[in-house]
């Protein structure tokens, strides 16, 4: 702790008041560039995904890599099933008070059977995706830094409770994992 002395006079609480003040400052400037970062990272799928799908042909893309794996078509139908889930959980978090929210096919255990088949192609499935993500986009710019920290509660976590800023920086995540998986699930049907 710093002690300044005015006039003969120890200001030592108002230093460590004027220190707290600025760690909050440079805390709070901390998560602003960290969620700025986490929107371009939102962002920046809606130019990978399409782009990792868009030389490959329809057979490929609902070929699976091995029995019992993922077909590309089925994990954009899945990312698509992810982006509705998001959509809706952003928005209780935002409308409600410590709302209980719920998903879509949590455990993935009906995606390739259920909602996979009802999209007759892959660019149908990424165009509705793309359109939630846009506006899941749209939506993260329109909040302040108090509704970052909002929460819901979430039966998947451990501690039950997910905030608007961590379910964002999850999602980023979801991508980057789902779009490795693509990727591979193309390479491989290329040998
Ligand atoms: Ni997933």
């Amino acid at each position: 702790m710093r002690v300044r002395r005015t006039g003969g006079h120890v200001l030592a609480e108002a230093m460590p008041a004027a220190e707290e003040a600025g760690n909050d400052v440079r805390r709070e400037v901390k998560v602003l560039e960290s969620w700025t970062k986490q929107q371009a990272i939102l962002a920046e799928s809606l130019v990978v995904l399409p782009r990792v799908i868009e030389t490959a042909e329809p057979e490929r893309l609902h070929r699976a890599p091995a029995p019992g794996e993922w077909s590309a078509h089925v994990v954009i139908c899945h990312l698509l099933l992810d982006e509705m889930n998001t959509a809706m959980i952003l928005r209780l978090i935002l409308t409600q008070d410590y709302p209980t929210l719920v998903a879509i096919d949590a455990d993935n255990a009906l995606c390739e059977s259920r909602f996979a088949p009802v999209y007759p192609d892959t660019l149908t499935a990424l165009g509705l995706w793309r359109v939630l993500r846009e506006d899941n986009v749209r939506l993260c710019r329109s909040v302040s830094s108090q509704d970052l920290e909002r929460c819901g509660r979430a039966f998947w976590r451990s501690d039950q409770k997910l905030s608007f800023r961590q379910h964002v920086e999850s999602r980023g995540r979801h991508d980057a994992t789902h779009i490795d998986q693509i990727r591979s699930a193309l390479a491989d049907q290329r040998k």
